[in-house]
């Protein structure tokens, strides 16, 4: 029987890097960025363009900051705003989808590292709110900087939605979801074939220089594309990932932001730490294969052994 011919599905997608956000940079100031990179995109048949983890200020949560007021002022209250009004705008003109990270605050007051999915007629057709925060929630003065992202934001409470959008289906994570395998399987059990994804990843750990941890920066790089490869490769999913790069307020963030294909293997990879866009035809069909042979989930997980990984927490070793 002649092999089943899959009919390509292509989404063009355009990985969106952003160099550093400096504090005193506007919302204004941002966006101008990220219509520039849009534009850039359409010159290249973007319909979707990932732009990366709360790309519209800095990295707060480098910084201790007492003042609540303080903190709010990184905060959207409103998505859209009118911040972000001509992006949406432009984005809608161009007929190009997008991927935004954001710092959201509910009109209850809560606050989310959030991002939300922008279809080609400029509608937000999904909202997805961070739900791995890494760092700590108190002040530790001993570090260089801070990683207060416990303390800033809550754990999301929406869990791991996916969307039929672009011609296929898709998801969304944002920054650490991506180093932790049930972020890929929870979607992947509901059949993401595109993974959307921005990060803001600092080159060094500021645990790690005050403990003299043995992570070298150069696997800072390493451990970033190995999860995504993987998660990439065990769900049969792409999977888009833009960081905001460069040194930003001092503290260096890495670059790397690429497109990974359902093989696992990076076809787009940013070069530089500044703003920066590369750009693949991502095939949704190729993610078949894996998903029809090695990683059809119904004929090969053995899910009468795998209850530990939802209904354990942490690790309990084996008595002495
Ligand atoms: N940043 C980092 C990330 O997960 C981090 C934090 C870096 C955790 C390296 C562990 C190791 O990429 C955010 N914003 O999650």
């Amino acid at each position: 029987m002649p092999p089943k011919t899959l009919v390509p599905r292509i989404v063009t997608v355009g990985c969106a890097q952003m160099g550093p956000i400096a504090r005193a940079e506007t919302r204004a100031q941002c966006v101008e960025r990220l219509i520039a990179l849009l534009r850039e995109a359409a010159k290249k048949n973007c319909t979707l363009v990932v732009f990366p983890e709360l790309a519209l200020t800095t990295f707060f949560p480098r910084w201790f900051m007492p003042d609540w007021r303080e903190v709010d002022q990184f905060f959207e209250t409103e998505m859209p705003n009118a911040a972000v009004a001509p992006l949406f705008a432009e984005a809608k003109r161009l007929k190009i989808g997008f991927y935004l990270g954001y710092a959201e605050k509910t009109p209850e007051g809560r606050r989310f590292n959030a991002a939300i999915l922008v279809d080609r007629a400029g509608e937000i057709v999904g909202k997805y709110r961070k739900i791995h925060l890494p760092g700590h929630a108190e002040n530790e003065p001993e570090r260089p900087f801070q990683h207060l992202e416990k303390r800033y934001f809550e754990p999301g409470d929406i869990g791991f939605p996916v969307w039929r959008t672009m011609g296929g289906i898709v998801g969304m994570a944002i920054c650490n979801d991506r180093r932790w395998p049930e972020t890929y399987r929870v979607m992947g059990l509901k059949g993401m074939e595109l993974m959307l994804l921005g990060y803001n990843t600092p080159a060094i750990n500021g645990w790690a220089m005050v403990h003299s941890a043995p992570e070298p920066e150069h696997l800072r790089q390493f451990h970033n594309h190995l999860v995504m490869q993987a998660g990439a490769y065990q769900n049969s999913t792409w999977v888009v990932a833009a960081a905001k790069a460069g040194i930003e307020e001092g503290c260096s963030l890495i670059g790397g932001s690429c497109i990974v294909a359902p093989t696992g293997e990076i076809v787009a990879l940013t070069r530089s730490v500044a703003d920066e866009l590369v750009v693949a035809d991502c095939d949704l069909s190729l993610c078949t294969y894996g998903k029809e042979t090695t990683f059809a989930f119904a004929k090969h997980r053995r899910i009468e052994h795998y209850g530990l990984i939802a209904s354990q927490t942490g690790v309990i070793e084996p008595p002495q």
